[in-house]
């Protein structure tokens, strides 16, 4: 039995759960509300299974994973079909380096106990927060659509005419772009992955707005 402590507003959790959805998984849903009363993920009961208190953690048994990629992982070795990796050792490496261009150069940056930080211990006015999180966004996308454009891979998505753990990075981080108002106007081949991701319905299930936990 899988049990994912996730939160719908969740980039990281979202990218777990496009992933579970992939490999046609289900999985029991547990929301940790990352805002509520100073944040579900502080209480000492999810402390115990999140040391970091971050969603997402993944629980299959006995067995606790904690860090989206490292869940995707999991589920890769444990699940491999279908594989959310190609099959060359080249174009596995492509895939996770596009996933960790996302996973560990953007998303960090921008995550709510930064932002928070950036705003209640830094005096970082609303205005350049706002700046703070454009920039790292356009500036990871930049280099993402600059892989796409140069590497002669063909298909849909960010690797082919499969989605990979690449795309269940991606399609979380463009969701929040939006959100930041980011202008994604120079990102064509983004765009254009988005559009495939969108109506394939691992990507719709895990729509922030098609959870349970909602609001
Ligand atoms: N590297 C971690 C990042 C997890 C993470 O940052 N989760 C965010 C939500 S997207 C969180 O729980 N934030 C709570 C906080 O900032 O207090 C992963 O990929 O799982």
């Amino acid at each position: 039995m899988l049990k994912l402590y996730d939160y719908f507003r969740s980039g990281a959790a979202y990218r777990t759960r496009i992933a579970l959805n992939l490999k046609n998984l289900e999985y029991e849903q547990i929301s940790i509300n990352l805002t509520k009363d100073g944040g579900e993920q502080f209480e000492s009961g999810y402390s115990k299974i999140n040391s970091q208190n971050l969603v997402p953690t993944l629980m299959h048994g006995d067995s606790k994973i904690c860090q989206s990629i490292a869940i995707m992982e999991y589920l890769e070795e444990t699940f491999p079909n279908p594989s959310l990796l190609p099959a060359g050792q080249t174009g596995r490496a492509r895939v996770r380096a596009l996933a960790n261009m996302i996973a560990c150069d953007i998303h960090p940056l921008n995550n709510l106990r930064v932002r928070l930080y950036l705003v209640d211990e830094m005096d970082v006015t609303e205005d350049k927060r706002k700046i703070w999180i454009k920039h790292w966004i356009h500036l990871g996308f930049q280099a993402y659509e600059k892989i796409l454009v140069s590497d002669d891979v063909k298909g849909p998505y960010s690797h082919g005419e499969w989605p990979t753990m690449a795309d269940a990075c991606l399609i979380p981080q463009i969701a929040n772009a939006r959100l930041n108002k980011v202008d994604l106007s120079d990102f064509s081949l983004i765009l254009k992955i988005e559009e495939a991701c969108q109506s394939h319905p691992a990507f719709e299930k895990a729509l922030p707005s098609n959870q349970p936990d909602a609001e």
